[in-house]
């Protein structure tokens, strides 16, 4: 067990960022399939151990009979090589033995999968969940709360100890939306929508990682679930809701005054400024933890890094550097900055 731990953390955290990693309870990685922290991942973790169970036992059984076989089976001493051994043909109880039993196994293996399944895989919003609205871009996530009124991008904050029902859908490839402490993978397609629900039972930071391959940038194509209490979560929602801040200072004013002159208006939304639907809302993006859907931390450094060569920081990505002068740069951060 401790083994199977171990191994499956390797592979998982090598799917997250560094940058990522402080976010972890110690000990717990934040993409274990095997700590499970809500009904819908707890659901699945059981039928993960069930099936690891019920074949190990099954691996122990036949390596027992094999090497039991290999022993017994020796060639006795003084037969000569090339001659064969006393043949044995057909046993009706051992033939009867090895189709009635797998079937058995393989009969309860379905019946639990399908109990689980009916538990994980819902086709309608459960009473008093809150509605999520899931698009997968390349190579970003965004989150609209129809109920709520809002819209954000690549960091899914809900409130914890509540369902939360996703709706989700693609605005180009297909793409998968898997953060394994919270529920199982699902892909999210074009033209086509898809569902899924998971709860936190506890509140924290969850990660995981688009699962479906998309294109260049898609190992950067990071998830993040925070999950906060219901007082916090209603602070949060009604900053999200409210109009875009205004610049407070004469820096951050002409930084506004660059970000509505370039393209960056035209791709970006910031609510009462700009309506661009091809990169995430722009309008509360200081009140992010991560810049480029996981690449990096948000931080005032940061966000010029990443204006000035967003490939540099996320290579393939779809923002492009659009060259903006020092001045330039340092007016449109101080206006970023101010957007909480
Ligand atoms: C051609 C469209 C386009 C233009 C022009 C553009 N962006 Fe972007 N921007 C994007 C896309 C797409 C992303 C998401 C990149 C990713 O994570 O893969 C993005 C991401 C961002 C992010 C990170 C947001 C987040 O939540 O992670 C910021 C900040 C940003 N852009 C600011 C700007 C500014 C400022 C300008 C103008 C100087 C600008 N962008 C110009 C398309 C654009
Ligand atoms: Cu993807």
């Amino acid at each position: 067990m401790v083994g199977v731990c171990a191994v499956s953390h390797l592979m998982l955290l090598a799917t997250v960022s560094i940058d990522n990693l402080e976010v972890c309870t110690p000990g717990v990685s934040p993409t274990s399939i095997f700590h499970p922290a809500g009904p819908a991942a707890t659901h699945l973790n059981d039928v993960i151990w069930l099936v690891v169970g019920v074949t190990a036992a099954i691996g122990v059984v036949v390596l027992t009979l094999l090497g039991v076989a290999i022993v017994k089976g020796r060639r006795p001493a003084g037969l000569s090589p090339g001659a064969e051994p006393t043949q044995v043909f057909g046993s009706n109880q051992v033939e009867l033995a090895w189709t009635v039993v797998p079937t058995v196994i393989v009969f309860l293996l379905t019946l639990v999968t399908v109990r689980v399944i009916r538990d994980v895989d819902l086709t309608e919003m459960p009473d008093g969940a809150l509605r999520v609205q899931v698009i997968g871009h390349q190579w970003w996530w965004e989150y609209r709360y129809p109920e709520l009124g809002i819209v954000t991008a690549n960091e899914l904050v809900v409130p914890v100890g509540r369902k939360i029902w996703l709706e989700l859908e693609s605005a180009d490839v297909s793409h998968s939306w898997w953060v394994p402490r919270l529920a199982g993978k699902r892909d999210v397609i074009p033209n086509y929508q898809t569902n899924t629900w998971f709860q936190a039972d506890a509140t924290g930071t969850y990660l995981g990682q688009c699962a479906e391959y998309c294109g260049t940038a898609h190992a950067g194509m990071l998830l993040r679930v925070d999950a906060i209490d219901a007082a916090a979560f209603e602070a949060w929602s009604t900053a999200q809701r409210s109009t875009a801040a205004d610049p407070s200072s004469a820096v951050a004013m002409r930084g506004r005054a660059v970000f509505e002159s370039l393209a960056c208006a035209s791709c970006h939304t910031v609510s009462g400024v700009s309506d661009g639907l091809f990169g995430p809302d722009l309008s509360h993006v200081a009140s992010r933890a991560t810049l480029g859907s996981g690449a990096i931390d948000f931080s005032e450094d940061n966000v010029r890094r990443w204006i000035d060569n967003p490939q540099a920081i996320k290579p393939g990505c779809n923002m492009p550097s659009l060259g903006l002068t020092p001045d330039e740069l340092t007016a449109v951060v101080a206006y970023l900055m101010g957007l909480r």
